[in-house]
């Protein structure tokens, strides 16, 4: 049977003039070399819109496999994320002015979920293959892993078997070449390599059932 796939991707933020996961989402469309059925989803960088536009999407595609995209500016890996902590504590607006302090993502949830992706299989699978990659073990307190937190949370209490979870991505070289002091040498990667890092992540996803148990490489 074919897999049912959502890959989101994020709009830029914080006077941001592009965000990479976008042309990410783009790539994925006008390539055929994803394995399956394949939905695209960009989403609004509104804390108050994720939950309605997660439970439409589960709704309507039902999917196997959601892998969310965001950027994390300076980072200079693939950073698989294993952790969505419920909390939002966002040290800068979102697009439309909410700045929540410390709030849980849902007031009776678990305070934190794993992953239900293999991201042991999927770093080291991206790692053997050239392309720079770590775990990540806390997604943030801002819209990415609320992101995250959000599908894991509505997945569970759906009893759904989608399996999900988030990577995070550099920036872009063409964002990097924009960025003015103090951050004038923010790290890049070429979006190409982007794309076949979530394109390889993605086959590694549908192949694995079983996790690695390999040691951690990092921190
Ligand atoms: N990155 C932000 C939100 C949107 C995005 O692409 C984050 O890491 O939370």
């Amino acid at each position: 049977m074919t897999a049912r796939i959502v890959i989101t991707g994020f709009e830029p933020w914080e006077h941001g003039t592009e965000n990479p996961t976008l042309e990410v989402l783009d790539r994925l469309d006008r390539s055929n070399e994803v394995e399956g059925e394949l939905s695209t989803v960009r989403l609004p960088v509104d804390s108050s819109r994720l939950a309605s536009i997660v439970g439409d999407t589960l709704d309507r595609v039902r999917p196997d496999l959601w892998i969310s995209l965001g950027l994390a500016p300076g980072s200079s890996v693939i950073a698989v994320e294993r952790i969505a902590a419920n909390v939002l504590d966002f040290p800068v607006p979102d697009n439309v002015g909410h700045q929540p302090g410390g709030e849980p993502v849902f007031a009776n949830g678990p305070a934190a979920y794993f992953a239900t992706l293999p991201v042991k299989a999927i770093t080291f699978g991206l790692r053997s293959s050239g392309i720079p990659t770590k775990i990540s073990n806390s997604a943030s307190t801002y819209g990415c892993n609320q992101m995250m937190y959000t599908t894991l949370h509505l997945i569970a209490r759906q009893g759904l078997s989608t399996r999900a979870g988030f990577i995070h991505v550099p920036a872009s070289p063409s964002l990097a070449a924009q960025q003015v002091y103090p951050q004038v040498e923010m790290p890049s990667m070429c979006v190409d390599l982007t794309t076949r890092a979530v394109q390889k992540a993605i086959t590694l996803a549908l192949q694995t059932k079983a996790d690695l148990q390999e040691p951690a490489f990092n921190y």
